[in-house]
């Protein structure tokens, strides 16, 4: 995407159209909108937690971005382009439920290798509670990220290894929505 060009060009606006969910109308508000976050084009990880720190005013989202940043960021750029920001916003917003599966488990591994550890379910499960403070009532038996992730476990794990394949994990999060549900930002307002 070029620099200081404030509209998206037709060919952009069709390529676009191909790779997700979204109308012509749409993809250009939603690129008036990343513009406004991000004039340069090219959103910053500091940047991206500032758009988090305003959907979460009460609590502290700067880790639980950073681990949404890296799957945002495809190319592994270290920004990300609007191509990016808007497929990631299709997948999590209007994706069939296996693309936002998939979506969701690259979020939980965190190091790619296939599986989801019992600390990488614990790191992200904590960030997302730091995130999200005091503004939800937890349930006595999830009130602290090391119980929450004990139950997905007990309810995911099938051969018990304190692994999650995607199988377990795509079986499970149909049984539990919140899991993948907790990941789409703008899911309001999409
Ligand atoms: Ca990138």
């Amino acid at each position: 995407m070029g620099k200081n060009q404030s509209k998206l060009s037709p060919e952009q606006l069709t390529d676009l159209q191909k790779m997700t969910y979204f109308d012509k109308k749409e993809l250009q508000q939603w690129y008036k909108g990343y513009l406004k976050d991000c004039p340069s084009g090219q959103l910053t990880k500091a940047e991206f937690i500032k758009i988090y720190a305003q959907f979460f005013p009460f609590g502290d989202p700067a880790q639980f971005a950073e681990f949404v940043f890296r799957v945002f960021d495809e190319d592994k750029s270290g920004t990300i382009e609007f191509k990016e920001f808007i497929c990631a916003l299709s997948v999590t917003s209007r994706g069939r439920l296996d693309e936002k599966l998939k979506w969701a488990f690259t979020l939980y591994d965190i190091d790619g290798d296939g599986v989801i550890t019992y600390e990488e379910m614990l790191a992200i499960v904590a960030a997302i509670y730091k995130m999200t403070g005091a503004m939800v009532t937890l349930p006595e038996d999830e009130d602290t990220p090391e119980k929450r992730v004990d139950k997905i476990f007990r309810m995911m794990d099938k051969d018990k290894d304190s692994r999650l394949s995607y199988e377990e994990f795509a079986e499970g999060s149909k049984k539990d929505p919140t899991i993948v549900q907790a990941l789409s930002l703008y899911d309001g307002l999409v």
